[in-house]
C-alpha cells in the first residue's frame, strides 16, 4: 500500500496486517510539531484498521529519533505535547515495535521506550543526552528507563548523558533484539513473529520498579556533587529518578514535568542550549563558500617532540592519522615517545583503551629526523620553542622540502602568524593551529587565519580540526588571538586586587565560587610562575613599560618559589598539589604595596568578581570590533573549552548579556573615575550596546 502522509513528516502504509509509521524530518528527525501531530495521527490510523495487527515506527535518513527539536524551545512547544502522544502508543491496544538505526537520544528514546518491542541494527546508539542542554528527560524517560535498567544504571545513563551502543543496550534490556540486513524488512518480521506467537503490548509502565533503599539517590548526589558543582540538572535527574521508585507511576510522571518545567525555565539549561548550537555554529566561518573545496589530509607531521609536541601527535593517532614527528636528535625523540607511551599505557591502565590500541596509536607515530622524511605529508604540525626566529628558520625549511599544497601549521601562542608565514614563499599555505595544553586532552583549537591564508586551507582546518576530536574557533592574528588575550586583562587585575589588600585565596575562591574549576593564582602556581616572570622581564627588557606595574608575584618567583613544581609559589602546597595560604607571602604582598605607596583595604568579592571578568567582557568587545573573532558564539566556545569557563553560564559573551552590557558599562564608568580610564576605557562597542539596551547576541 502506498504511504498515506499523516503531516509533513510522517507517513502510515501497510505491509500485510503490519501498519508502518514513518518519520522523515531531517536532517535528525527531531520531534518537531508535525512530527508530534504525525505519530499521534499515525497510531491512531493504526488502531482504526481492523486488519492492522501491529505497527512499526522506522525512520528515514542517517538516523532514528535524535530527540526533541531543541529550535522549539525558545518559541515554546505547541500541541500536541509529546507525553500525551507517547501515552497513546503505551497505552495502544495493538504492539507497536519501534525500529532503531542511528542514534535514539532524548525524546526520540523516550519515544522508543513509549513503545512495547524496540528492535536495533547493531551499529545503533540509544541515550538520554538532554543533562547536556541542561535539562532532564522531559518526556518519560527518569520514569520509564529505570523500570527496565534498575536505579543505578538509569542514574548513570541518564546523569552521564552518555551513548549507549546497540548490543549494550540489549545486555542492558533496552532493546529486544538486534537485528542484522535490511531494518524494515526485519522490523515487520519481528512484528509477524509477534503477533504469530500471541505477543500483545507490552507497557513499560506496568512493570514494577526494583525494590531499592533510597540511599542510592544520596550516594549518587554526593558522588557528584563536586564534579557537577553549579549544574542544575544532574541534581534534578536524581530527584525525577528517585520519583520512579518513591511513587506511582502517573504520580512519578508529574514530578517529572515539574522538575523539567523548572529545569526549562532555567538559565543555567538556556546557557547549556546556547553552547549546544554555537559547538555546530563554531564550525561554519562566515564568508567561507560552503562548498569551498578541502584538501585531503591522510598524512602528517609534528615539529618538536616535546610535551605540544607529543600531544599534537597524539591527537592524530587517536584519529587514527599516521603521523611523522620530527627532532632534532634522537635523544629528544626518544624522550617524547617514552612520554607519549607513558599516557597511552596509564589510559590504557584506567581501563579507556586497550593495551591493543596502545599499540596501534604508537605504531601510527613515526619518530624522524630529517626534514626529507616528511617531504610528502599534507599537513605540518611546528611545535618548537617559542622564539621568532627559530619558528622562521622551521617554515623556511618546510617552505624548501613540503610538497606544493601542504598545509604548513604553527602551534605558536604568542607570536604573528604573519610574520612567521612570510618566511615561505607560499604564505596562502600557512595558517595557525593553536593547540592548549595538554594537547591530547584540551578539547579546544584556536585556529589563526593570517592575511593571506587561503581559504581552502581555513576549510580545511576546521574540518580537521573536528576530525582530531576538537571544537575548532577561527581567529584572527593579534596578540595572545582571543583566548590569552582575554585572560590577559583578567591576570592585570586579579594582580592589582591584591596589591591592593585582596587575599590571593580570596581571589581563587570568588572564582571558584563562580564556576571556574580554581581561580587564577591557584592556575598560575600549576602552571609555573616562571613562564610568566620571563615574559615580562623581556617585555620590561624591551622598554614596554606598564602604565602600573605590580610586582609582588616576580618577588616571590625571584625567592626561588615557581609554583608546584618547586613546592611552593603564591600558595605553599605541603603534599605537592593542595594550595595552602602563606603568612610570608602575604608579608610580601603587603611589602610591595607599600613600596608603591598603594594603602591596603578590604576589599568585597563583587569587586573582584568586576574587576577581573568585565576587563574580559570589555576585551572581547574589543575582539569582535576588530574582527579578530567574527561572532560573540567564538569567542564562547573559547573560553568554554579552553578556559574552564562554566558551561551553565554559556561564557563569558553570553553570560555578559545575562548580567546586561549597561551595568559593565556603567561599572567601567565607576572604576574609570577611581582608576583613571587608561585600563577602564569601554569599547566602544560595548557602550554602543549598552546604550542601545542591547546584548552581543542581539
Ligand atoms: C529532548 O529530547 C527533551 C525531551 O526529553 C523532552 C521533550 C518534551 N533539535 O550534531 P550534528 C541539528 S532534548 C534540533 O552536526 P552529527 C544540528 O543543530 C534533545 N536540531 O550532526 C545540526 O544543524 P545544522 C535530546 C538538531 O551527525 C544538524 O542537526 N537530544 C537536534 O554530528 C546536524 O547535527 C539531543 O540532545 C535537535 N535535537 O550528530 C541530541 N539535533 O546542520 C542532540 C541535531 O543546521 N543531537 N540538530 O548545524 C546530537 O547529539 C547530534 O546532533 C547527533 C548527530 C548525534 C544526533
Amino acid at each position: 500500500m502506498s504511504d498515506t502522509a499523516m503531516s509533513e513528516t510522517v507517513s502510515f502504509s501497510r505491509q500485510g496486517t503490519i501498519g508502518l509509521i514513518k518519520v522523515n524530518n531531517p536532517p535528525v528527525n527531531a520531534l518537531s510539531q508535525s512530527v508530534r501531530a504525525g505519530l499521534r495521527d499515525a497510531v491512531e490510523r493504526g488502531l482504526s484498521e481492523p486488519d492492522v495487527a501491529a505497527l512499526v515506527l522506522i525512520c528515514e535518513g542517517n538516523t532514528f529519533i535524535a530527540g526533541a527539536d531543541i529550535r522549539e524551545f525558545a518559541t515554546g512547544l505547541g500541541e500536541p505535547a509529546l507525553v500525551p502522544v507517547i501515552d497513546a502508543m503505551e497505552t495502544a491496544a495493538k504492539p507497536i515495535v519501534a525500529a532503531i538505526h542511528g542514534t535514539a537520544l532524548g525524546g526520540g528514546l523516550e519515544v522508543a521506550l513509549g513503545c512495547h518491542y524496540r528492535v536495533a541494527v547493531p551499529t545503533a546508539r540509544v541515550g538520554l543526552p538532554e543533562v547536556a542542554l541542561g535539562l532532564l528527560p522531559g518526556a518519560g524517560g527518569t520514569q520509564r528507563l529505570p523500570r527496565l535498567v534498575g536505579a543505578q544504571v538509569a542514574l548513570d545513563m541518564i546523569v552521564g548523558g552518555g551513548h549507549v551502543p546497540a548490543p549494550k543496550a540489549k545486555e542492558l534490556g533496552i532493546i529486544d533484539d538486534i537485528v542484522e540486513g535490511e531494518l524494515l524488512d526485519a522490523a515487520v518480521t519481528y512484528a509477524e513473529k509477534l503477533i504469530a506467537e500471541g505477543k500483545g503490548p507490552r507497557p513499560i509502565r506496568d512493570i514494577r520498579p526494583e525494590q531499592v533503599s533510597l540511599s542510592v539517590f544520596d550516594d549518587y548526589e554526593q558522588s557528584i556533587a563536586r564534579k557537577q558543582r553549579g549544574f542544575l540538572a544532574p541534581f534534578h535527574i536524581i530527584k525525577s529518578i528517585r520519583a520512579a521508585f518513591e511513587l506511582p507511576f502517573e504520580q512519578g510522571m508529574a514530578r517529572e514535568q515539574e522538575l523539567f518545567a523548572e529545569l526549562m525555565a532555567s538559565t543555567e539549561s538556556k546557557a547549556q542550549q546556547h553552547i549546544f548550537f554555537a559547538e555546530r555554529e563554531v564550525a561554519k566561518v562566515p564568508g567561507l563558500p560552503k562548498d569551498t573545496p578541502l584538501r585531503s589530509i591522510k598524512t602528517g607531521a609534528v615539529i618538536g617532540a616535546g610535551t605540544m609536541g607529543g600531544g599534537i601527535a597524539m591527537n592524530f593517532a587517536n584519529a587514527g592519522i599516521p603521523v611523522k614527528l620530527l627532532d632534532v636528535s634522537q635523544e629528544s625523540l626518544d624522550k617524547g615517545l617514552g612520554i607519549i607511551r607513558r599516557n597511552y599505557e596509564n589510559t590504557a591502565k584506567k581501563g579507556r583503551i586497550s593495551q591493543d590500541d596502545v599499540e596501534r596509536r604508537m605504531a601510527l607515530i613515526e619518530p624522524v629526523l630529517s626534514y626529507d622524511d616528511i617531504k610528502d605529508v599534507d599537513i605540518v604540525i611546528e611545535a618548537v620553542f617559542e622564539n621568532m626566529e627559530i619558528k622562521k628558520e622551521v617554515f623556511r625549511t618546510l617552505d624548501a622540502t613540503c610538497k606544493p599544497g601542504a598545509i604548513l601549521a604553527t602551534n605558536t601562542s604568542t607570536l604573528n602568524v604573519d610574520e612567521i608565514a612570510s618566511a615561505t614563499n607560499r604564505p596562502e599555505d600557512v595558517i595557525g593551529m593553536h593547540f592548549f595544553s595538554p594537547a591530547n586532552v584540551m578539547r579546544l583549537l584556536e585556529n589563526v587565519r593570517g592575511e593571506r591564508t587561503a581559504n581552502d586551507v581555513i576549510a580545511t582546518v576546521m574540518k580537521f580540526s573536528k576530525s582530531l576530536g576538537k571544537v575548532g574557533a577561527l581567529v584572527g592574528v593579534c596578540d595572545g588571538f582571543v583566548g590569552n588575550r582575554m585572560l590577559h586583562a583578567r591576570t592585570r587585575e586579579s594582580a592589582f586586587l591584591v596589591e591592593e589588600g585582596a587575599r590571593p585565596e580570596q581571589v581563587d575562591k570568588v572564582f571558584y565560587d563562580f564556576g571556574f574549576p580554581m581561580g587564577p593564582f591557584a592556575m598560575a602556581d600549576m602552571a609555573g610562575l616562571d613562564v610568566g616572570y620571563k615574559v615580562r622581564q623581556e617585555r620590561r627588557k624591551a622598554g614596554k613599560k606598564e602604565k602600573r606595574d605590580s610586582v609582588w608575584i616576580d618577588r616571590i618567583v625571584e625567592m626561588g618559589r615557581h609554583g608546584q613544581k618547586t613546592h611552593a609559589g603564591i600558595y605553599k602546597y605541603e603534599d605537592g598539589r593542595t594550595p595552602i595560604p602563606d603568612p610570608e607571602i602575604a608579608g610580601i604582598i603587603a611589602q610591595c604595596a607599600k613600596e608603591a605607596g598603594i594603602e591596603q583595604r578590604e576589599i568585597s568579592d563583587q569587586e573582584i568578581l568586576e574587576r577581573c571578568l568585565y576587563p574580559m567582557i570589555n576585551e572581547g568587545a574589543k575582539i569582535l570590533e576588530e574582527g579578530i573573532a567574527a561572532r560573540p558564539l567564538d569567542i564562547d566556545i573559547i573560553w568554554i573549552n579552553g578556559y574552564g569557563f562554566p558551561a551553565y553560564k554559556g561564557g563569558p559573551m553570553f553570560w555578559a548579556d545575562q548580567i546586561g552590557l549597561k551595568t559593565i558599562y556603567d561599572a567601567y564608568l565607576k572604576y574609570a573615575e577611581k582608576f583613571g580610564e587608561h585600563y577602564w576605557k569601554p569599547a566602544p562597542l560595548l557602550e554602543k550596546l549598552a546604550k542601545e539596551g542591547k546584548g552581543f547576541y542581539g
